[in-house]
């Protein structure tokens, strides 16, 4: 062995730091209930997949047209990976390059509305209603380059108001329509969605990244059939490594294709493609759909939970996979909550509720969703444990002994629950 050769270590020894800090968020994940619906636990499969030397290899390019050789293997992962999304969301393309959502995003835009095409408007819903920062917020490098005005929500339902959203497209006559969100507890009608960008000559881009598993296990209506170009994360209901995707009509499909690669990124990252692959043959199985639909019914019984306790649940419930509530009937502002529900081990994210009076920075809501615990096979009856448990941390938020025995009711359940993607032997309790 040369002096330059790196012995094969594993990361324990290689690198005790490190080992020590990630064998700790190991055992944090394993004990909290983790409740950011944004999040899942992806399969060991998927972690494989993930984790695997195809993170050595580069491939700038697509299948049978690269700029590197060596690419008899990247080439058939590829291909299953883009055939399985096809075949999963019924789509004419998929390009499964993107790193993530946000540039899935921005490659989108750039598809759709190329440099020079005379109307480079976007109507999308504002991230105060519940859309995401590559919607054209002004913070977003998507606003640099594309002109957007954002819909809201209805003042009173907290929903879509259609009537509303199609005056405001007929005003603005964008080229595209945005249907997408991150915190809209309700069931998106994309079909409502195309009949406005139908009217006024746009095309339909929907942002379907949070209930990407949903729509793959029929528990969300698809955007598919409507949609100029759907984008999606891969790792949040859909349950696979982190990452993002685009599927499209054919007739996008060289412009998706470019905007990706060469226009917006180099190489993609196989081994994220290989575990894409992975978790869409795993959202094929009719476990999925089972897996899909007790999401939701865990988001209900959540819901309900929380407005026992005297939470303000934004839309008064949920069709999908989350709950939006507002904290203030309980006297804490959302940051306020969220901080005292991660001491007493419920980890969630504080959040604007729609018109909201409060600041971004310390909201009057907090986030929270099923999907991981659901991965976890955890039902009903446990959500509505959860519930009370979100409630009584709010209540306790400044008695530390309150919190502490939550967490100690939170870390017992869990404990009898391992998560997908974590082989025994299990890590001690923190
Ligand atoms: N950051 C994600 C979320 O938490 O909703 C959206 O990309």
């Amino acid at each position: 062995m040369t002096t330059s050769m790196l012995p094969p270590l594993a990361l324990d020894d290689a690198d005790p730091e490190i080992a020590d800090l990630v064998a700790q968020e190991r055992a944090r994940q394993f004990y909290c209930a983790k409740l950011i619906p944004s999040e899942n636990y992806a399969s060991q499969a998927v972690l494989e997949a993930a984790g695997s030397v195809l993170a050595n290899k580069y491939s700038e390019g697509y299948p049978r047209k690269r700029y590197y050789e060596g690419q008899q293997l990247i080439d058939p992962i590829e291909e299953l990976a883009m055939s399985r999304a096809k075949a999963l969301f019924g789509s004419d393309h998929a390009n499964v390059q993107p790193y993530s959502g946000s540039p899935a995003n921005l490659a989108v835009y750039c598809a759709l509305l190329p440099q020079g095409a005379p109307n480079q408007r976007i109507l999308a819903l504002g991230l105060p209603a519940g859309g995401h920062l590559t919607h054209g917020h002004k913070v977003s490098a998507t606003s640099r380059f594309f002109e957007f005005a954002h819909y809201g929500v209805d003042p009173v339902t907290h929903r879509f108001d259609f009537s509303a959203i199609a005056a405001q497209a007929r005003d603005y006559r964008p080229a595209v329509l945005v249907a997408g969100c991150t915190a809209y507890p309700r069931i998106v009608e994309f079909d409502r969605f195309a009949e406005i960008a139908a009217e006024v000559g746009a095309l339909l881009v929907a942002d379907m990244a949070h209930i990407a598993g949903l729509v793959a296990g029929g528990a969300h209506p698809s955007p598919v059939p409507f949609a100029a170009a759907v984008s999606t994360t891969t790792h949040k209901t859909l349950r696979g490594p982190r990452g993002g995707m685009l599927l499209c009509k054919s007739a996008y499909a060289q412009a998706i294709d470019k905007a990706v690669f060469p226009g917006l990124q180099g190489g993609p990252h196989n081994h994220t493609t290989a575990a894409v692959a992975v978790a869409l043959k795993e959202a094929a199985q009719p476990a999925f759909r089972a897996y899909a639909a007790q999401v939701v019914a865990n988001a209900r019984a959540l819901a309900d939970t929380l407005a026992t306790e005297g939470l303000a649940v934004v839309t008064g419930g949920t069709d999908n996979h989350l709950v939006l509530f507002s904290t203030m009937p309980l006297g804490a502002t959302g940051k306020q909550a969220a901080k005292a529900m991660d001491l007493a081990g419920l980890e969630a994210n504080f959040n604007s509720i729609p018109f909201d009076p409060q600041p971004p920075m310390n909201p009057s809501g907090v986030r929270v969703g099923t999907p991981s615990l659901t991965s976890r096979g955890l039902g009903e009856a446990h959500m509505r444990d959860v519930g009370r448990w979100i409630a009584r941390a709010i209540r306790g938020k400044d008695d530390p002994a309150e919190l502490a025995r939550i967490r100690g009711e939170v870390f017992d359940l869990m404990g009898h629950y391992p998560p997908p993607g974590f082989a025994p032997p299990y890590p001690a309790r923190p």
